[in-house]
């Protein structure tokens, strides 16, 4: 995609059939210790449409009562979230020059309905660190604008398989995804998209 701006990398297919599968197998073994959870909107209480879990030492949660946060445990189950699997902790040392690994992976899935509206990722205290993403499964319709909610914005089409980071001067960016092209993948059995996230919360 030619003409991103600075701070955005994005590496299409980074992730060949075998390692998707073998990221996949991952997220199905974490699944079991820490299930998918339904995220609420603070204040409103709304739920969202995406259904999320987490890996590593702290895990991105909201509901209604205490909103958006890390917490190193399940809200569920009360468990520690499973640990951060190796293909993906080599993965962020191979692509960020970052000086400590990360400490939280949000597993986000949607079905073939869901979205996310745009929004910051500014709940870490590490705002110097990148924020890097792994999609796997079906195809979506990501939405990538500015530092202000009010600045023109792009479409970029996320597959199986595909890497982005955001970083530097792009690490605040308003993003969210408006669709998912149901049927578009067969990587995951019963259809839909998984979105991994890694982050940096604290200062190392
Ligand atoms: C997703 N997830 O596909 C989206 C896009 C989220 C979220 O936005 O907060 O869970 S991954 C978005 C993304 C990728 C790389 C960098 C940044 C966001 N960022 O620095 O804001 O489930
Ligand atoms: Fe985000």
């Amino acid at each position: 995609i030619p003409g991103l701006p600075e701070g955005v990398r994005y590496y299409p297919s980074l992730l060949g059939r075998r390692r998707q599968e073998a990221l996949r197998g991952a997220v199905e073994e974490a699944l079991k210790e820490a299930p998918f959870y339904e995220p609420r909107l603070p204040r409103s209480g709304k739920a969202m449409s995406v259904r999320m879990s987490n890996m590593g030492p702290l895990g991105w949660l909201t509901d209604k009562e205490k909103g958006y946060r890390y917490e190193p445990r399940h809200p569920v189950t009360g468990a520690p979230w499973p640990p951060i699997p190796e293909l993906l902790l080599e993965l962020w040392a191979r692509l960020t020059a970052y000086p400590a690994p990360p400490e939280a992976c949000l597993i986000n899935y949607y079905g073939p309905v869901s979205k996310m509206g745009a929004h910051q990722d500014r709940d870490e205290a590490a705002l110097d660190a990148p924020v890097l993403s792994v999609s796997l499964g079906d195809s979506a319709r990501f939405r990538l604008g500015g530092l202000k909610r009010s600045d023109p914005s792009r479409q970029i089409l996320l597959h199986s398989g595909d890497v982005l980071i955001l970083e530097g001067p792009s690490r605040l960016r308003f993003h969210g995804i408006d669709r998912i092209l149901g049927g578009s993948s067969g990587l995951l059995p019963g259809g839909g998209r998984l979105n991994l996230t890694l982050r940096r919360v604290t200062a190392p």
